[in-house]
């Protein structure tokens, strides 16, 4: 019903940067589009998400939906056996058992999720399948693999040898400590490095239709103890969504979202008339009230898209990056601004 608009969509937390010439061009009427004219936009939080807003876009260009789109998106990184934080080669829990959480939501309500999942690699088609075909939001541990074994997932081995080696190394130097954010603390996964360990939150959105879609996939913390579900896997959480107002995902210590049920703060603010950008910064600035010293340098981030593809990204810490892909098919990796 709603006719095609033309905007200009600044990728916000770069307009809040200040960063000359990162706003987004978005809209270009079909025909006078230099690249395939798409009326979507995706974004993803970390580099890797590059990749997977391609099989997303992908997704959309055959006509796929949005949740189709950003299932597919998540997909990538959960088949990669060199990305240690999501599925597939993901580092262990402290006994050395991969266990994934994940999430898949729509802007009607309409979501399903799996925690502590094991020996299956797409955690996050498994809650797509909790979504779609039982009542309920949420399966986890045994239940959960006994859930998607049952529908036709293969079962399937999640440690990888080198993510075994770091494991084993990780056991001598820590002596079975979990540590919180491990991954900004310890020399082999700094931010940014091959093995930094972070958590994939995909957002997509159709202008043209005020539509929205995210999903959300974890390997969750590096070495945590064993049974332990972050924030990824939680609705209003790791990802929240809802119609005509907005959709954010978050990476970082999951406990901190989870305690200040962050994206649906940073949803609620967006529905009291906040941009992206700026519902991150609240949500971040609450939970710095909420645990002043108890952060201890943690890193939190949040990524969220209005219903007309405006952009916001924000973390607590440096070194939080995200994919944005416009609807000119345009991919940018930008640097989040941090508090
Ligand atoms: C979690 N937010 O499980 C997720 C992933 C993570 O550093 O650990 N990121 O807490």
């Amino acid at each position: 019903m709603s006719t095609r608009r033309t905007f200009i969509g600044t990728v916000a937390g770069v307009s809040a940067l200040g960063t000359a010439g990162a706003s987004v061009v978005t809209g270009r009427p079909a025909g006078t589009a230099q690249r395939p004219f798409t009326p979507y936009v995706v974004v993803s939080t970390w580099d890797f998400g590059a990749a997977a807003n391609a099989a997303a876009f992908a997704k959309l260009s055959s006509g796929g939906s949005l949740l189709d789109a950003v299932e597919e998106g998540a997909r990538v990184p959960e088949a990669d056996p060199n990305n240690h934080s999501v599925g597939l080669g993901g580092y262990p829990d402290r006994d050395g058992h991969v266990t994934l959480d994940a999430i898949i939501m729509d802007d009607r309500g309409n979501l399903g999720a799996v925690a502590a999942l094991e020996d299956v690699v797409h955690a996050v088609s498994v809650a797509r399948r909790v979504m779609e075909k039982t009542p309920h939001t949420l399966l986890v541990g045994q239940g959960a693999t006994q859930f998607a074994l049952e529908q036709g997932f293969e079962r399937e081995k999640l440690l990888t040898p080198e993510a075994e080696a770091e494991w084993r190394k990780w056991l001598k130097e820590h002596k079975y400590q979990p540590q919180a954010n491990i991954e900004n603390r310890n020399q082999y996964l700094q931010p940014g490095s091959a093995g930094n360990h972070d958590t994939i939150g995909i957002l997509a959105c159709d202008p043209a239709a005020g539509r929205l879609a995210g999903a959300c996939t974890t390997s969750g913390m590096a070495f945590k103890m064993r049974g332990r579900v972050g924030d990824s896997p939680q609705c209003g959480a790791g990802l929240y969504v809802e119609a005509g107002v907005g959709a954010a995902t978050s990476t970082g210590v999951g406990e901190e979202v989870t305690r200040s049920v962050g994206t649906a703060r940073v949803v609620a603010s967006m529905r009291a008339g906040m941009s992206p950008a700026d519902a991150c910064r609240e949500a971040l600035q609450h939970i710095m009230k909420l645990r002043g010293e108890a952060l201890r340098g943690e890193q939190v981030g949040f990524l969220a898209l209005s219903p007309e593809g405006e952009v916001g990204a924000l973390a607590l810490l440096p070194g939080f990056t995200y994919a944005v892909t416009d609807r000119a098919g345009k991919t940018t990796v930008l640097p989040a601004e941090h508090l």
